[in-house]
């Protein structure tokens, strides 16, 4: 139906006066956020029902499948899986209905400052598609199904049971020092020899594969692709392949393993975006023993979100405790995974929404990003409590962060950001340095924002910064680096994606510093799209001069990348 002018003019200015009125709210989301929360959702190939509801504008089944379909592709990331919020506003049907559909078409159309691309007017979405949208998001959000004990069972698979797999290594590469790689939209990850730097092979995985995390004793490798899909690899075996796999949700991001004394290799824990839970598996076979649900309520207001996503996970080196974050309740999790019948958790409140992190040098302090609060928590894991909230700069984003020992505040643990071009060094001794412990002792100016993911090494004398979601291209295509003898000096910037030698016109965007077992070599990935070509570039951390160039036509979009030994022995 045609709209008439006047109507369309005062929707406009409604509109208008609304993208201002959130460009003032200090939580706008800058377009790098945007860009990155974006990703496709698994979600968009579950069947869901549609209700109706008797105000909403009316859609044909067919409209509310393609709406349905666009959403999880586009829009959940940022808007929540049942539209209640998350880095996006909340788009329920209470708040939208009062809207119409010409105000929200135009918003959709547009964008906005604080962050909302403007899907239509960049091509993205079509008229016809924009009006779906706008007409859409006033229905009422269909729920994707649970996923339970029933369901995995019928996904696990023990590919080769544990007595038929080798009793010791049956290959002849140090697998202490083997890289997984990332191929995110092939759905693999690559098996790299750190040492020869040829790959040992590609195996296939979870749809936009995530991360991948080792079992204590270094033997298995866990992988978890975003459907959800956990593969569990056999790196003694002659050729290292996948010995069992399962999935534990609907979408997921995080695995881990139990690494506390005694429980080695024991249980392995994965955390779901959808459902919301975690699920606690034998740590040789994946089978499923414990499903544990997330919702709850948020921290400070103390209302109830029906879908607090797991974020980051690790194990505990401290106590039989998994440490796990939950993004929307701003709530860390202890597990402790001694008495699985009887399993006690303590929760510790920090602020929302608890994204990546990693353990500060001692381990014994979990430091996790609050990235919608912009502060860090440190978790003691010893004492099971909160010991520091920090505010450090806007959307701290440090993967799993960068320990090292600073010349005046001694230990240091360190963020950059997503929003800003800042780096915050935090110190994380209490004991011996109490004065700096939970602190931003020093702010180091970096090249800018977009940054994802920041790393040092025991034996390095570095710190690497990359930029990947920085729009220039200089600077996504490059990394900083610091001496961490002398800050004052600066960084140095290392063009990586130039050095890869790429001729076509990729993104090349570099991301994720991560050393080799020696802690002499940095591996970085160079980003293209799945139809460019990509690479891995080494440079060695002495010299800060180029070491090597990994390209491979099987190298498809490469992203994150985990040395064994390191990831192991959380070494960062
Ligand atoms: Fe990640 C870690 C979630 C997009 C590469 N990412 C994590 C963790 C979470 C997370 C919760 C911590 C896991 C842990 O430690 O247990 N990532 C999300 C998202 O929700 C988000 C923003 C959007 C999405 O649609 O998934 C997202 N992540 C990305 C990317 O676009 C990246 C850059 C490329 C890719 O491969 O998808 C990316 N995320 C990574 C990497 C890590 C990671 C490499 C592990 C860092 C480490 O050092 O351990």
């Amino acid at each position: 139906m045609k709209m008439p002018k006047l109507a369309y003019l005062s929707a406009i200015v409604l509109a208008s006066l609304a993208l201002n009125a959130i460009a003032q709210d200090k939580k706008g989301v800058s377009q790098s956020e945007m860009n990155y929360q974006a990703g496709a959702s698994p979600l968009a190939n579950e069947v869901m029902y549609q209700s109706t509801n008797p105000k909403a504008p009316q859609m044909s089944q067919a409209e509310f499948e393609m709406g349905r379909k666009i959403y999880f592709e586009r829009c959940a990331g940022c808007h929540g899986v049942l539209r209640k919020g998350a880095t996006g506003k909340p788009l329920t049907p209470d708040l939208t209905i009062g809207k119409g559909t010409d105000y929200l078409k135009i918003f959709i159309e547009y964008g906005s400052p604080a962050g909302m691309p403007n899907w239509g007017t960049s091509g993205e979405l079509s008229k016809a598609e924009v009006d779906i949208m706008a007409r859409y998001i006033q229905q009422d959000a269909p729920t994707p199904p649970e996923f339970g004990m029933a369901d995995m069972k019928k996904t696990w698979k023990v590919l080769i049971a544990p007595e038929k797999r080798p009793t010791k290594k049956m290959n002849s590469y140090d697998i202490t020092n083997i890289f997984s790689t990332t191929l995110r939209d092939a759905g693999q990850v690559a098996l790299i020899d750190g040492d020869s730097k040829k790959i040992i092979s590609i195996l296939n995985t979870g749809y936009a594969v995530h991360i991948s995390r080792m079992s204590a004793s270094g033997r298995y490798l866990f992988v978890i692709g975003r459907d959800a899909k956990i593969n569990m690899v056999d790196l003694w075996m002659e050729k290292p392949d996948t010995v069992a796999e399962i999935r534990v949700g609907l979408e997921a991001r995080s695995v881990e393993t139990s690494k506390y004394k005694g429980y080695e290799d024991k249980l392995a824990v994965a955390g779901a975006y959808w459902p919301p839970q975690y699920t606690i598996m034998n740590g040789d076979t994946l089978e499923p023993l414990k499903i544990v649900s997330t919702r709850g309520n948020v921290v400070g207001t103390q209302e109830y979100h029906p879908e607090p996503r797991v974020a980051s996970i690790v194990g505990s080196h401290y106590k039989p405790e998994f440490v796990i974050n939950v993004k929307e309740t701003g709530k860390t999790l202890l597990v402790d995974y001694s008495n699985l019948q009887a399993l006690k958790t303590t929760e510790i409140e920090s602020a929302p929404f608890l994204h990546d992190g990693g353990l500060d040098s001692s381990k014994r302090y979990f430091m996790v990003a609050a990235n919608n609060s912009n502060k860090v928590a440190s978790i003691d894991l010893k004492e099971g409590k909160l010991a520091g909230l920090i505010d450090v700069g806007k959307i701290p984003h440090p993967g799993r962060g960068a320990n090292f020992t600073h010349p005046k505040f001694g230990p240091v643990w360190a963020t950059a950001h997503l929003g800003d071009e800042t780096i915050s060094l935090i110190g994380t001794d209490p004991q011996k340095n109490a004065k700096y412990a939970w602190k931003v002792v020093q702010t180091l100016a970096g090249p800018g924002g977009g940054a994802l993911f920041i790393k040092s090494h025991p034996k390095s004398n570095h710190l690497y910064s990359d930029t990947p979601l920085n729009p220039d291209p200089k600077l996504s295509q490059s990394v900083a680096v610091f001496d961490i003898r002398d800050l004052s000096k600066g960084y140095v910037s290392l063009p990586i994606g130039e050095w890869a030698g790429i001729k076509d016109d990729g993104a090349k965007r570099v991301v994720q510093p991560e050393f080799n077992k020696a802690g002499d070599e940095v591996w970085f990935a160079v980003w293209s799209a799945k139809n460019k070509e990509s690479a891995l570039v080494v440079v060695d951390d002495k010299t800060l001069k180029l070491k090597a160039v990994i390209k491979d036509p099987r190298l498809i979009t490469p992203t994150g990348h985990f040395n064994v030994n390191n990831t192991q022995h959380d070494v960062y």
